[in-house]
């Protein structure tokens, strides 16, 4: 891996993906992206990863995609690389995936932010949208993730402005989990992620699977999702550890099974 660092054993059970392309201000090109996707691939079948951070550095989680690498292409160019493919494997990653966000995230590193599934930002974060500068516009989910957290109108004037958000604003509209020190934004989400390191691995997937689908389907058909994922969970030791821990006046021990 050369554009990205992983370390299994940030934290028990948690993961850490850091962006590593400093000086281009972690430019998401597609060497990049194959690693990641490559990397998620392999922590999410990793028995021993519960959760997985996901950050860049004090100065930038990720200024967008590679705007150097992609300028001179074609729509044919565009379209006969398999870009899809890291955006497919964040999307089907099946154990939370928290960005740990402090300065710029732009463009494709905003959509990136956003297709995690928490954000735990540093109060220098920055994010945007801001292709429309650049003649082009959000290919990443931009327009349907950003519009889906802030709604219509901000969503609108970010993305045809490409004006960024400080972390404030992002806390008042929601795309945020919470805002710490500088200092701090690492470490806030991995309290965030041991935290949910604690629990049943099982329950944790298919309850995050489970708030994902609301994004996807009308409340009907999501609550049928829900009643389903939690009548499986039924299948589950930890189910049984849960409960009889609860009864026992003890601390549950989950073993993922
Ligand atoms: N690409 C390439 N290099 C970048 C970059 C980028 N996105 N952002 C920054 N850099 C490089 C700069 O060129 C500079 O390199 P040198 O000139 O030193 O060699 C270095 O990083 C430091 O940047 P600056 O000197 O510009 O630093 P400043 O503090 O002055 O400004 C900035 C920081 C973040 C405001 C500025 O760098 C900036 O505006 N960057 C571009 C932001 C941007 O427009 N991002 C959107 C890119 S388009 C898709 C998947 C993804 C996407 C689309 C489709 N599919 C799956 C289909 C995503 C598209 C995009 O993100």
């Amino acid at each position: 891996m050369e554009f990205i660092k992983v370390t299994k054993d940030h934290a028990p059970y948690i993961a850490l993906i850091e962006l590593n392309r400093p000086k281009e201000l972690n430019a998401l090109n597609l060497q990049l992206m194959g690693e990641l996707r490559d990397a998620l691939k392999e922590l999410d079948n990793d028995d021993n990863v519960r959760v997985i951070i996901l950050t860049g550095n004090e100065r930038a989680f990720a200024a967008g995609a590679d705007i150097k690498q992609m300028a001179g292409k074609g729509t044919i160019d565009m379209w006969k690389v398999d870009q899809f493919s890291t955006w497919d494997q964040i999307n089907k990653t099946r154990k939370p995936i928290i960005a740990a966000v402090s300065g710029f995230a732009l463009g494709g590193g905003c959509e990136l932010a956003m297709t995690c599934d928490m954000i735990v930002a540093s109060e220098t974060a920055q994010f945007g949208q801001p292709e429309i500068k650049i003649g082009v516009m959000p290919g990443a989910g931009g327009t349907q993730r950003l519009t889906k957290a802030l709604g219509k109108a901000k969503a609108m004037e970010l993305v045809l402005t490409g004006k960024f958000i400080d972390a404030e604003e992002a806390l008042r509209y929601k795309l945020v989990n919470k805002i710490v020190p500088v200092e701090l934004y690492l470490e806030e989400a991995t309290k965030l992620a041991s935290e949910i390191a604690a629990m049943s691995p099982i329950a944790v997937q298919m309850a995050k699977e489970s708030v994902k689908r609301s994004f996807e389907v009308h409340l009907e058909e999501g609550l049928h999702f829900e009643r389903k994922n939690f009548y499986m969970l039924f299948a589950s030791e930890d189910q049984k550890e849960g409960m009889n821990a609860f009864v026992e006046k003890r601390k549950p021990d989950f073993k993922g099974r």
